[in-house]
């Protein structure tokens, strides 16, 4: 099976994680951003992740690919619903952690920006999302301290060390985006549940390529 993704996007990286979790063996194609003509064959719109299960049978959705993975070996373990806490913290603080990730990502060494023209590209997609990126640099300080903030009310559940679960998949995507962040104040319980994920799922942080 191969799976496309950019390196970047987090509903790439929860596709990743069952296939590390599973240790289901894949190949990973990085797609480049501003090419349309490829995900467009593929699934008929311009999305990643793409899960290309045999040669020309593809889906996408994130959710669907990790179930569809989860199920391959009769015992699934990605099941019930996520925790109702963590997925409300999820909705209210993605944009937050986004308006730090997304300038860094415009400029930072992943695979899908490695030509100008798809970094233009993908820097264009992103202001017409988010507006004007060095604006959200430069409140960069502002969102650390909401973040830092809305992260202990979720501390309790960062420090356990409990198995991977559903819950990990809406979770760890986001705040593995903050590892984009260089000196972004860590506590020892983000940390540890950044390297406990990272380590189950064998998908790597972005620590190496931060600013
Ligand atoms: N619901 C989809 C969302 C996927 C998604 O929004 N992916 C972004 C990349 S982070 C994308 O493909 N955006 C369109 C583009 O590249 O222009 C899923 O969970 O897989």
């Amino acid at each position: 099976m191969k799976l496309y993704v950019y390196e970047h996007c987090p509903f790439c990286i929860r596709a990743r994680m069952i296939f590390g979790l599973k240790k289901v063996p894949f190949e990973l194609g990085v797609i480049m951003e501003g090419d349309a003509e490829t995900p467009t064959r593929m699934v008929g719109k311009k999305v990643v992740p793409i899960l290309q299960k045999e040669e020309g049978v593809y889906m996408p959705e994130s959710m669907d690919i990790v179930h569809y993975v989860d199920q391959l070996d009769g015992a699934p373990v990605i099941t019930g619903e996520c925790n109702p806490v963590i997925e409300a913290w999820c909705k209210e603080n993605t944009r937050a952690v986004f308006n730090l990730a997304i300038p860094r990502f415009t400029r930072a060494d992943f695979k899908e920006l490695a030509t100008p023209a798809a970094r233009e590209a993908y820097t264009q997609r992103e202001i017409n999302a988010f507006g004007d990126l060095d604006t959200l640099m430069a409140n960069s300080q502002t969102y650390i301290d909401t973040l830092v903030e809305e992260l202990g009310k979720i501390e309790a559940y960062l420090q356990a060390r409990h198995p991977v679960s559903i819950t990990d998949f809406y979770l760890f995507p986001i705040l593995n985006s903050l590892t984009i962040v260089k000196g972004f104040p860590y506590t020892e319980a983000l940390r540890g549940y950044l390297d406990h994920i990272s380590t189950a799922c064998s998908v790597p942080l972005f620590t190496d390529k931060a600013l």
